[in-house]
């Protein structure tokens, strides 16, 4: 038996297909995740035009991928697992796919000690190396004039930074390969200058990744991607287990102004996310997707994107509210076809810009065309308000949001308006947004012993101020001591 719900390779493929399976029905698995209800099977239904569905039975998410792959004509090896019997959460409240990601949990301590570009004490040097937490000294705008690669099992605790936390400006960030991360209250806004076609934050490879808490704008592509290059590769060249939570995708630049390609074989979890000012993409999905509690606002032409394309997809779409703003111009939901396998219960659409929530729920026919699921695909449980309460939660809670920046207040701001304030803009240094700045920088508490713990609060939960005790477990919860100082600056 699975423990969790982490990509554990290929355990076992056992499908029955009945009756009615054609070509066509390639598309017709459906993916049920190791997990409290498994083993379970989805059941046939029909689809819009009346076509018959097989009864199926899969073990794990990752051979529902394989399988996708698999009819796709290519043979593919899938890779194993390591051993993990560890389930504990990269935090409380991480959910989803990405949900045990363990980033630099156990290893060694970076501080950013300032906001320079590149050298000793930058953040471009503190994520060169795995298995680090990264926590800051320093508090600001990190100007940086070319693309940051992160390395694997790291932490970035954007938490821990003084004053108004840390905005990264001038280009984007890579998680590519940057397995085992856990990333968490910091901005990434790329802007104008950044590298032509590319993201804002983007990984097109790599496993057990959780993005928490960040606000991540102005991208020249994509504003936040996880995307495969090519969905019929090996699992190992694809994002697999990731989850983005609790942030805010913003603005992303005209003339491409987009959210992000959610695209995999392998599952990615979009939990209680604000997707703002993107003309297209909140968000584009094919392979695995599960997607709760997202708020849309403001898109213009495209906000979930159904496939799209060909690619098998298995998606739960749950209790999300679209909400038209000034320059909305199409439905939510576009573009499916029947390969794209939908389970969908309670989103909201208000298209009537009158600054009331006074949305519909969107009936099946407005989701283009999909082939239905009744029942949703056993993806790991997560926590789910109604559209309305996900609303105000989301408003009152996303982004960097221990210091909510003059942009994410502005952002904030125009969707509260329901309908008459938002724009898409195309460079951010014109009015009224007038760049990234100001971020107060602050002053960060005494750490005598530089274990990524203050005195203050070392002395209060009885460690030793004087000694590296960063990676004990005082309270035997799973989390090392500098994790629960992390978990407790925003508890
Ligand atoms: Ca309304
Ligand atoms: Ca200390
Ligand atoms: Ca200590
Ligand atoms: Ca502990």
């Amino acid at each position: 038996m699975l423990v969790g719900h982490r990509y554990r390779g290929v355990i076992g493929v056992r499908e029955r297909q009945s009756n009615h399976l054609d070509s066509s029905a390639a598309g017709l698995y459906g993916a049920v995740s190791p997990g409290k209800r498994f083993p379970s099977a989805v059941k046939a239904h029909s689809t819009r035009n009346g076509v018959g569905m097989p009864r199926t039975r899969i073990r794990s998410l990752a051979v529902a991928a394989a399988v996708a792959v698999l009819v796709s004509g290519l043979t593919v090896s899938i890779p194993r697992a390591s051993a993990q019997t560890d389930a504990l959460p990269a935090f409380p409240g991480a959910e989803g796919f990405g949900a045990y990601a363990t980033g630099g949990r156990g290893g060694s301590v970076y501080y950013v000690t300032n906001l320079n570009d590149r050298g000793p004490g930058s953040f471009r040097d503190a994520v060169s190396e795995s298995n680090r937490t990264v926590v800051f000294a320093v508090g600001g705008i990190i100007r940086i004039d070319s693309r940051i690669s992160v390395a694997p099992n790291i932490t970035i605790a954007g938490q821990t930074a003084p004053g108004g936390g840390i905005t990264v400006y001038g280009d984007g960030l890579s998680f590519t390969g940057a397995d085992n991360t856990i990333a968490r209250y910091f901005r990434v806004r790329q802007g104008v200058g950044g590298t032509p076609e590319t993201d804002s934050i983007g990984v097109t490879y790599g496993k057990d990744m959780i993005f928490d808490h960040l606000s991540v704008s102005w991208g020249r592509d994509e504003n936040f991607s996880v995307t495969a290059g090519d969905l019929n590769q090996p699992l190992d060249q694809q994002p697999v287990n990731v989850t983005i939570q609790n942030s805010i995708i913003s603005q992303g630049l005209d003339p491409h102004s987009a959210g992000g390609l959610i695209e995999s074989a392998g599952p990615i979890s979009i939990l209680h996310n604000l997707y703002t000012d993107n003309n297209i993409r909140s968000v584009k999905v094919k392979g695995v997707n599960q997607y709760v509690n997202n708020i849309i606002y403001n898109w213009r032409n495209e906000a979930y994107i159904l496939g799209g394309s060909m690619f098998i997809s298995h998606a739960n779409v749950e209790n999300s509210y679209f909400i038209a703003g000034p320059e909305t111009a199409s439905p939510p939901f576009v573009r499916g076809n029947e390969n794209f396998n939908l389970y969908a219960s309670k989103n909201f659409h208000d298209g009537n810009r009158n600054g009331q929530l006074d949305g519909y729920q969107v009936p099946r026919d407005e989701y283009t065309t999909v082939t239905w699921h009744d029942e949703p695909f056993d993806y790991p449980r997560v926590r789910t308000l109604s559209p309305q309460d996900a609303y105000r939660h989301v408003l009152a809670n996303v982004g960097a949001s221990k210091y909510r920046d003059r942009i994410d207040r502005f952002v904030v701001a125009e969707v509260q308006s329901l309908g008459t304030e938002g724009k898409i803009i195309s460079d951010e240094s014109a009015a009224p947004i007038n760049g990234p700045g100001p971020i107060p920088d602050g002053r960060a508490p005494l750490d005598t012993d530089q274990d990524g713990m203050p005195d203050h609060w070392e002395v209060m939960v009885g460690l030793d101020p004087r000694a590296p005790d960063n990676n004990g477990d005082r309270n035997q919860n799973g989390y090392t001591n500098l994790e629960d100082y992390l978990n407790w600056l925003v508890a």
